[in-house]
C-alpha cells in the first residue's frame, strides 16, 4: 500500500507517449512519484489510463536515461558540461559544413518529436537554420501517404479527418488496430469505450486486416485481406456504389470537384476482377459498399496497415473517397475535421482556399526520389551517407530518432551511420543509433516539462484545448529541450556555442509576430511578455487561434492562462461541419481525383495479379511497448516474450515448426533473422508477423533491462528499396519473405 500522506501533491499531466494523450493525475510525495492515474476531469479522456501511462515513473526514474551530455574522447562517450558538449559541436560541425555544403548535414527526426512541444515547436527552428534537403523523420515510416492524400484533397498536410466516434453508427476499420495502439492520426482515448458505446447503440464496426486483431475481436465482423491489397479492396468499393447508385455525396456536393474522373477511374476494378488479389469475395466487396452506404452516419478509417504499402497513397485516397461518395465526409457520425485551438494550419489564412500542396520541389541525389512535405524518404538515408559525390551526407543530427531500428535496412543503416565525419543525438538514452554520436544532448524527463499537445487536437474526436505544467522541479544541470535545439540553431547560424539562447529566441519570436501581427507587433510582443520558449509561442498561437481573444477584441476568448487554469482542459464541443471553410485547395473544391492520384491507379492495375508468395510479413502493436524506446522500462517489459514470430498453426505444421522453436525469416542471401514462433490462427494462412522496435542486444548501448531480453530487428530484414514513389513512404507491412524452420 502507497501511504498517501498529507504532504502528497496531486499534479495533472497529459501523457506523451501515445496519440490517444490522455490526462493523469500524477501524485508526488517528497519529490519522488508516488502514484499515477488517469484524471477523472479530464474532457477528453475522463479518468482513462493504458499500461503505459504508469510507466511515466520507471521513465523518470530509470537509472539508464541520460541526465548529462556525453562526448566521444579517445572513441569512448564520456560525462561532459553543457558548454564543453555546445563547443564540440561547433569545432566539428562548422568546418564541415563550410567544406561541403548544407546538405552534408542531415537531420533525422523520431516519434517523440511531436510529443513534446519543446521538441516540436523548436525542431521547426532547427530545420529552417539548417537548410538542408536532406531532412529525414518518421513520417515517411508511418503516416506520409495519409498527409499527401489529404493534402492533394483538402489543401493541407494536416488536414486529416477523423472518425466522429460518439455519433458514428457503422465503424469500418482497415490497417488499424486501436485496441492496442491506442489510436494514430486520431486521438480517440479509451477506444475500447467508445466502440462499445457505439455498438451498445445499435451500431456496427468492421475490420479488415490480415490478422484478426485486439481490435477485431471487439467488432461485430472481421475479413482477413492480402497484405497490400487494400488499394483494390477500396477501389472495387467505390465501383460499387457507382454500380449500385449509391453514390449519394450530400452536403459537401456543392464543394466536389471530379466525381466523373473517380468514375471513369475506376471501372476496371470490379468485386469479381479483385476478389482473388484481396483474398475477399466479391460478393463481400459489395456487400461491405452497400452497407456502408445505407448505415446512415458511417465511417471508414484507415491507419498504418493502409499507409505502409506501396499503394498507401492510393488507399489512404480511396479511403477518403469513400467517407465523400457515402455523405460521410464532413457530418456528424462521419469522418470530420476536427478544429485546434492552436497551430492548426487549416486554420490559418484565407479560408476556403489557398495553395494546396505539391511535391518535388527538389529531389534526393541518388535515386531522385521527390521531396514531400520538405523531406526525403526514411529509407533513403544509408544510401545518402554511403555514396560518394557533391552533396554527400557526412553529418548528421537525430532528435529523439532511433532509425537502426526503425528503418527498414538497419543493418545497412547502422554500419553507414558508423562511418559518419561526425553525429550529434539530443536524446535521452544511450541507443542502438545514439552509440554512434560524437554528441549526446539529454533532454529532461516529460514530468519536468509543460506540455501542450501541438499537433494532435487537429486529430481528436472532440476539441479541447488542455495545458499541464511541469508536474517536478528540473533535475541539477538539467537543460530544456527548446534550449538545447537553439543552442543547435545559434550554431547552424554562426552565432557560436556561446550564443545567448534566450536573446535568440526573442528574435526569432519577434520576428515571427511582424510576420503575422504586421503593424500590430509591438503590442503583442508586450501581451506576450513574461513567458519564453515554447510556452510563450502558445501563448500566441492559442490568442491568435480559431477560439483565441484575440489579444483583447474577443476578451471571452482563450489564451494560454486561461486553459491553464483549468486542469482537465477545456472542452470546445463535438466535431462540427467545415466545408468549406477548412479546404485550402486552389479551387477551393474538395479535390476527389487528383491526378496523381487517378495516374497511379494504372500502377495498381498492373500489379493486380501479383500471385500469392509463400509467406508475406507483417507486424504488429502491444499495448506494453511502443516502438522501439520503452523496453527499458521494468514495469512494462515484465510479462511474456514480445518479440515473437506469429504464424498460423497450419503453416507451422507444413514447415515443421512447433510453438517456441526458431524460425528462419529470410528476405534475400544474406538478409536474415530468426526468432522464437508462436501459434495462432488469428493469423491468415501465409502472413507471419515480427513487432518492430526489437534487437537490443548491439554492443555499446546502455539499455540494462531491454538487454535482458532483447528480441531481433525486425527492420534489419526488410526491404529499405521498396516505398511507395508518391509519399516516399516505407513498405513495412507484406513483404515477401521465405520461412524455414
Ligand atoms: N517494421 C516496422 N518499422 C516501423 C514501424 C512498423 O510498424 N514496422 N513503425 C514506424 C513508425 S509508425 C514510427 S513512428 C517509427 C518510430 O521511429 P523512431 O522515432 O525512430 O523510433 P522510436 O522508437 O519512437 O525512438 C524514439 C527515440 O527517441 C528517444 N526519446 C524518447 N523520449 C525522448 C525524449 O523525451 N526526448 C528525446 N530527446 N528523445 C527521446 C528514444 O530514446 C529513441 O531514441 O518507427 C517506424 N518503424
Ligand atoms: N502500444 C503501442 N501503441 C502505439 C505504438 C506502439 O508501438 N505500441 N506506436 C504508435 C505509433 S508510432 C503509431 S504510428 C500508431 C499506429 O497505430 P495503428 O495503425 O493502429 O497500428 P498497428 O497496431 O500497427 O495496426 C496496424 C494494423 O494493420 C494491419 N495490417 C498490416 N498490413 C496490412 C494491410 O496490408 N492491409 C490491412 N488492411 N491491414 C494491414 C496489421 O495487422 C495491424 O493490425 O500506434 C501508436 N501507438
Ligand atoms: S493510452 Fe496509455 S500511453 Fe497512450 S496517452 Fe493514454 S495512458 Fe498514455
Ligand atoms: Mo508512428
Amino acid at each position: 500500500m502507497i501511504d498517501l500522506a498529507a504532504s502528497t501533491t496531486s499534479h495533472y499531466r497529459i501523457c506523451p507517449l501515445c496519440e490517444a494523450c490522455c490526462g493523469l493525475e500524477v501524485q508526488v510525495e517528497s519529490g519522488r512519484v508516488v502514484r499515477i492515474k488517469g484524471a477523472e476531469g479530464d474532457v477528453l479522456s475522463h479518468g482513462y489510463i493504458c499500461p503505459k501511462g504508469y510507466a511515466l515513473k520507471d521513465l523518470h526514474e530509470d537509472p539508464d536515461r541520460l541526465r548529462q551530455p556525453l562526448v566521444r574522447r579517445n572513441g569512448t562517450l564520456q560525462p561532459a558540461t553543457w558548454d564543453e558538449a555546445f563547443e564540440e559541436i561547433e569545432r566539428r560541425l562548422v568546418p564541415l559544413v563550410a567544406q561541403h555544403g548544407k546538405d552534408a548535414l542531415a537531420l533525422s527526426l523520431g516519434n517523440p518529436n511531436v510529443h513534446k512541444m519543446g521538441l516540436l515547436l523548436y525542431t521547426a527552428r532547427l530545420i529552417r537554420a539548417v537548410g538542408s534537403r536532406n531532412i529525414f523523420s518518421a513520417s515517411t515510416l508511418d503516416q506520409m501517404p495519409k498527409q499527401l492524400s489529404s493534402g492533394l484533397m483538402f489543401g493541407h498536410w494536416l488536414s486529416v479527418p477523423v472518425p466522429d466516434i460518439e455519433h458514428c453508427d457503422h465503424l469500418l476499420v482497415l490497417g488499424a488496430n486501436p485496441m492496442a495502439s491506442n489510436g494514430s492520426l486520431w486521438t480517440v482515448p479509451d477506444f475500447r469505450g467508445k466502440a462499445k458505446a457505439l455498438r451498445a447503440r445499435g451500431g456496427r464496426m468492421v475490420v479488415i486486416d490480415p490478422r484478426r486483431t485486439e481490435t477485431a475481436e471487439v467488432a461485430d465482423a472481421h475479413h482477413f485481406i492480402r497484405p497490400g491489397a487494400d488499394v483494390f479492396l477500396l477501389a472495387a468499393m467505390v465501383h460499387t456504389l457507382f454500380e449500385e447508385k449509391l453514390v449519394q455525396p450530400g452536403r459537401v456536393s456543392d464543394w466536389l470537384k471530379g466525381i466523373d474522373q473517380v468514375h471513369a477511374a475506376v471501372a476496371l476494378f470490379s468485386p469479381a476482377a479483385v476478389a482473388q488479389r484481396c483474398g475477399i469475395e466479391a460478393e463481400t466487396i459489395r456487400a461491405l459498399a452497400r452497407e456502408l452506404a445505407l448505415a446512415g452516419r458511417g465511417c471508414v478509417y484507415g491507419r498504418i496497415g493502409t499507409c505502409t504499402q506501396t499503394f498507401g497513397t492510393l488507399s489512404s485516397w480511396l479511403i477518403d473517397v469513400l467517407n465523400v461518395l457515402t455523405g460521410n465526409l464532413d457530418s456528424p457520425g462521419g469522418a470530420m475535421f476536427a478544429k485546434a485551438a492552436a497551430f492548426a494550419s487549416n486554420t490559418m489564412g484565407k479560408p476556403g482556399v489557398g495553395k494546396g500542396v505539391a511535391t518535388g520541389r527538389h529531389r534526393s541525389r541518388v535515386s531522385g526520389a521527390p521531396e514531400v512535405f520538405g523531406e526525403l524518404p526514411a529509407t533513403l538515408m544509408a544510401e545518402e551517407i554511403l555514396t560518394p559525390g557533391a552533396g554527400q551526407v557526412k553529418a548528421l543530427i537525430t532528435v529523439a530518432s532511433n532509425p537502426v531500428l526503425s528503418c527498414p535496412g538497419g543493418e545497412r543503416l547502422d554500419q553507414a551511420i558508423a562511418g559518419l565525419d561526425f553525429m550529434v543525438s539530443v536524446d535521452i538514452y544511450l541507443n542502438e543509433t545514439t552509440r554512434h554520436a560524437d554528441v549526446i544532448l539529454p533532454g529532461t524527463s516529460p514530468l519536468e516539462d509543460s506540455h501542450y499537445d501541438v499537433a494532435f487536437p487537429a486529430l481528436s474526436y472532440r476539441n479541447h484545448a488542455r495545458f499541464s505544467p511541469a508536474v517536478l522541479p528540473p533535475s541539477t544541470g538539467a537543460l530544456p529541450e527548446w534550449q538545447i535545439l537553439l543552442k543547435l540553431v545559434a550554431i547552424a547560424q554562426g552565432l557560436g556555442a556561446q550564443a545567448d539562447v534566450l536573446a535568440l529566441d526573442d528574435q526569432i519570436l519577434a520576428a515571427d509576430v511582424t510576420r503575422l501581427a504586421g503593424e500590430h507587433a509591438p503590442a503583442v510582443l508586450v501581451a506576450l511578455a513574461g513567458r519564453q520558449g515554447p510556452e510563450r509561442q502558445l501563448d500566441l498561437a492559442l490568442r491568435s487561434g480559431p477560439y483565441g481573444d484575440q489579444f483583447g477584441r474577443k476578451p471571452e476568448g482563450l489564451n494560454l492562462a486561461k486553459v491553464a487554469a483549468a486542469p482537465g482542459g477545456i472542452d470546445l464541443g463535438a466535431l462540427q461541419p467545415r466545408i468549406p471553410e477548412v479546404l485550402r485547395t486552389p479551387s477551393g473544391k474538395i479535390e476527389l481525383a487528383p491526378a496523381i492520384l487517378v495516374a497511379d491507379l494504372e500502377r495498381a492495375w498492373a500489379a493486380l495479379d501479383e500471385p500469392a508468395p509463400a509467406f508475406s510479413l507483417i507486424g504488429r502493436r502491444d499495448v506494453r511497448s511502443n516502438n522501439s524506446w520503452m523496453h527499458n522500462l521494468p514495469v512494462l517489459a515484465k510479462g511474456p516474450e514480445r518479440c515473437t514470430l506469429l504464424m498460423n498453426p497450419d503453416d507451422a505444421a507444413a514447415l515443421g515448426l512447433a510453438a517456441g522453436q526458431l524460425a528462419t525469416v529470410t528476405l534475400k542471401p544474406g538478409r536474415q533473422v530468426q526468432a522464437p514462433v508462436a501459434l495462432s490462427d488469428a493469423l491468415m494462412p501465409g502472413v507471419i508477423s515480427l513487432p518492430h522496435g526489437w534487437g537490443h542486444d548491439m554492443a555499446g548501448a546502455k539499455l540494462n533491462v531491454a538487454a535482458e531480453r532483447p528480441g531481433v530487428n525486425l527492420n534489419a530484414v526488410l526491404d529499405e528499396t521498396l516505398r511507395d514513389p508518391l509519399s516516399g513512404n516505407a513498405v513495412l507491412s507484406g513483404v515477401v519473405v521465405v520461412v524455414a524452420a
